[in-house]
């Protein structure tokens, strides 16, 4: 089958690549590799020192005699797109390629307009070049579990049915996002679910949680192949940073109170999730969510674990709560359903303190590369 993965020069989507040209597809990368740009602006490197794409896979072809065509521009760009697109013929279109952090989309006015255009835009125009000349692809679209918020009910996968004056109907499930960024998810959400009941597209939204790890199969491979790991205040994550942290000796940034919980994942996961929901297409028209998450944990919870692993590996482990430059709430309800993907075969790597070893001792190997300036955030939600 071919498949044209768009981001498939950042985190999840060098993973995905790799995961699904090994099991057998056809890959093509769409990327425009603006993510390594928005790392120079902010003066941030990802821990890990990543190949240009070019060597990237030619490193992967030289090892597995397996190749991945690439296409380097903006799915903003409409010709590019679908120029791209009839090279690969794609029967299904994986959409990582977006600005996806919170605290970059709160920087100021030009950073959330631009967050919401370059992701709306470029999710609008998959979705009219599928209309235009391949109706029968399926999207599978990266979404996010922050589209809900943290409400004070369970959260269903998508959709909720709801008795109102005597009168029932199943309907998209509330949303109350976080950030700019989160808030674009949303609005991909509505066009995506719109172009699937008006023009019969058949599309998964993946509501994925925090992904964690750096290793994959593939990625482990060689030290061409390593893969992204952010730290930094505006595009590490909880977990990742946390085990960076501990690595450095740095305290845990727990922010405000540190009850945010959160549906977390492995990046392995991730991979795998990405191949089933392929490989189990939705039907022409169907709009699918699927909650894409392992396990639920506080960030308060994760930093003791974090401190736990840590100081079993001799290292030294303090944890800080700071201020909290988000506006979020601090302790709350949070349960959420995620049996679809389940149901479909995955089966997950819980987050264990084996795993947090190898997060840990991963991140000591290239802890020289950390700039500590970077670790404490610098982006506030509040005016
Ligand atoms: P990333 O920043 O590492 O990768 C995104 C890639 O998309 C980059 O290589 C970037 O150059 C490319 N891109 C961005 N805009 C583009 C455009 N207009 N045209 C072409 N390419 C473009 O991000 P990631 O962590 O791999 O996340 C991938 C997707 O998964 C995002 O949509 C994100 O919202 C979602 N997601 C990520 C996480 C996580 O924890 N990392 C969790 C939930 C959802
Ligand atoms: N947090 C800390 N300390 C830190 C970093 C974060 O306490 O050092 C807290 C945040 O305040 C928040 C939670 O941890 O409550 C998660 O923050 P995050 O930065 O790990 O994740 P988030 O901003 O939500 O975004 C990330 C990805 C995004 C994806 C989202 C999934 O960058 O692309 O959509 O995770 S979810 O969180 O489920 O919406």
């Amino acid at each position: 089958m071919k498949v044209v993965v768009i981001g498939g020069d950042g985190y999840c989507g060098w993973a995905t690549a790799l995961h699904l040209s090994q099991r057998g597809y056809e890959v093509s990368i769409i990327d425009n590799l603006v993510r390594r740009h928005w790392d120079l602006q902010l003066g941030v490197e990802t821990l890990t020192p990543i190949a240009p794409i070019q060597q990237r896979i030619q490193r992967w072809r030289d090892l597995t005699g397996k190749s991945i065509d690439l296409f380097i521009g903006d799915i903003t760009d409409y010709d590019f797109l679908i120029k791209a697109l009839h090279q690969c013929e794609p029967e299904a279109i994986v959409h990582f390629g977006e600005q996806r952090s919170a605290p970059y989309s709160m920087i100021d006015r030009e950073h959330a307009v631009f967050t919401q255009v370059n992701n709306v835009v470029g999710t609008l125009n998959i979705l009219y070049a599928m209309r235009q000349d391949f109706p029968n692809a399926h999207l599978v679209k990266l979404g996010t579990m922050g589209e809900y918020g943290t409400p004070n009910i369970d959260i269903e996968e998508g959709y909720i049915t709801i008795e109102h004056n005597g009168r029932k109907d199943t309907l998209p499930y509330p949303k109350q996002p976080g950030s700019f960024y989160h808030l674009s998810k949303v609005h991909d959400s509505h066009n995506i679910h719109f172009a699937c009941r008006v023009w019969g597209l058949r599309a998964t939204d993946l509501n994925q949680g925090v992904v964690y790890g750096v290793l994959t199969d593939e990625t482990g491979m060689d030290e061409l192949l390593i893969n992204r790991l952010d730290y930094d205040g505006v595009f590490g994550t909880a977990l990742n940073r946390f085990c960076i942290q501990a690595a450095i000796g740095y305290p845990l940034t727990v922010y405000g109170k540190g009850g945010q919980t959160r549906g977390f994942l492995d990046i392995r996961d991730t991979v795998r999730c990405m191949e089933l929901a392929i490989a189990n297409p939705a039907e022409p028209g169907q709009f699918r969510v699927f909650n894409q998450f392992t396990e639920l944990f506080s960030v308060g919870d994760l930093a003791v674990m974090v401190k736990k692993a840590g100081i079993a590996m001799g290292l030294n482990v303090d944890i800080h709560h700071i201020d909290n430059p988000r506006v979020e709430l601090e302790q709350h309800y949070f349960y959420a359903k995620n049996t679809s993907l389940l149901s479909l075969g995955l089966q997950p790597h819980y987050l264990s303190d084996s795993l947090l070893d190898s997060l840990l001792n991963f991140a000591s190997k290239y802890k020289h590369r950390v700039d500590e300036n970077q670790i404490l955030p610098k982006v506030s939600w509040k005016r």
